[in-house]
């Protein structure tokens, strides 16, 4: 309990990521209102804002907002389509720099991390040099800002990076933990989506300080589990510790033939049909993926599966469908009727924004 009171954590989110990737390439943009997200097509077009820089915002631009609402509330910005393979290279690049300072790293889609630094820092003055050599390392490296968070755990971190962006520092102490969530909307809490957030409100919740001081009996006969957990988080409470993010997550899908089949040309319909259920669900939740997985059922149930893992992260269809085949080919064998293919991605990296902890 001790140690966890001495942890130093930092969160590290960069400023108007994709965007500001897009400005550092084209420095004709500097200064120009920039949305990336689908095309509007003279407000026509269909799907929503991915980010925009602070000069789009100050129209009312935001993130996730319909892109035909963006240009009607600022048709002279410039729109830029999304081009994740190139964030993703910038990505990790940041990311490596970030993981060099830490003895503790969890990276948190694109551009966001964690860094656990409690043994490389003496007092929070150390803190906030560091903090401040590695902003100006990034500004060195790659031209960008971003914001940090330094706080006891991940939870403080995470909400003291938001507090004064671009290119912020924010310290929040021990002491000062309660005077800091006191004023917060509760929406800012991790595991508060809107839904949470109306039931709460409707309690006579609205900031973090009201939550820290209601009956937890209550919000336990409320929210089962997750009462509990929001009430120790309005503490300022958060033991989750800074690591890997676990990779278990997948997107598989496999089908048993109607009759065991030695039908090459129909075993590579079905499994591209496969692939393309599973792109489109990979696609639904934002994620690019690094390993395709094959498995094959022989008509005596022997069964196989082999994998394997690209040099990159990608979501082409083309990519699993190109993968797959090649998995395949040497477990058609003419003498050996097939029962069941699967087709399976995973190492998957969402490119959305997690806002919860995981
Ligand atoms: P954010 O860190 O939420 O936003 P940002 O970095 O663009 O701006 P800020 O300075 O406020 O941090 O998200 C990082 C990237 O994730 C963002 O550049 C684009 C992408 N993104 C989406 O694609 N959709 C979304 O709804 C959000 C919020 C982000
Ligand atoms: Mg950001």
């Amino acid at each position: 309990m001790a140690a966890l009171q001495h942890r130093v954590i930092f969160h590290v989110d960069m400023d108007q990521f994709f965007a500001a990737v897009e400005e550092q390439l084209r420095p004709d943009l500097k200064g120009k209102p920039v949305v990336v997200g689908a095309d509007p097509k003279d407000g026509k077009g269909r799907g929503v804002v991915s980010t925009c820089n602070y000069e789009a915002r100050k129209y009312g631009v935001k993130s996730g907002m319909p892109i035909t609402k963006a240009w009607r509330l600022c048709p002279e910005a410039v729109f830029l389509p999304v081009n994740i393979p190139l964030y993703l290279q910038v990505s990790s690049r940041i990311m490596s720099i970030l993981r060099s300072y830490a003895e503790k790293f969890e990276s948190w889609g694109l551009d966001e991390a964690f860094l656990d630094v409690s043994s490389r820092v003496e007092n929070i003055e150390e803190a906030k040099q560091l903090a401040s050599q590695i902003k100006k390392e990034i500004h060195e490296k790659e031209g960008l800002t971003c914001s940090i968070g330094i706080g006891p755990n991940k939870l403080i971190a995470k909400l003291a990076s938001d507090m004064q962006k671009p290119d912020g520092l924010t310290i929040v102490e021990d002491e000062d933990v309660k005077a800091f969530l006191e004023p917060l909307d509760i929406d800012r809490l991790l595991w508060v989506g809107k839904k949470t957030a109306r039931k709460l409100n409707k309690l006579g919740i609205k900031t973090i300080g009201d939550l820290s001081r209601y009956d937890p009996s209550v919000l336990v006969e409320k929210f089962g589990v997750l009462g509990t957990q929001l009430y120790l988080y309005a503490q300022g409470q958060d033991r989750s510790e800074v690591g890997f993010q676990s990779e278990v997550k997948s997107i598989g899908r496999n089908v048993t033939f109607e009759k065991d089949t030695s039908d090459w040309n129909l075993v590579f319909k079905v499994l591209d049909k496969l692939c393309e259920d599973v792109h489109k669900e990979l696609d639904q939740n934002h994620f690019l993926f690094k390993t395709v997985t094959i498995t094959v059922r022989y008509e005596n149930f022997e069964t196989h599966t082999h994998g394997r893992t690209l040099p990159f992260l990608t979501s082409r269809l083309e990519d699993i469908k190109k993968t797959a085949h090649e998995l395949l080919q040497p477990y058609l064998r003419p003498e050996r009727k097939i029962r069941l293919i699967g087709a399976r991605v995973s190492s998957l990296v969402s490119t959305e924004k997690q806002t919860k902890l995981a």
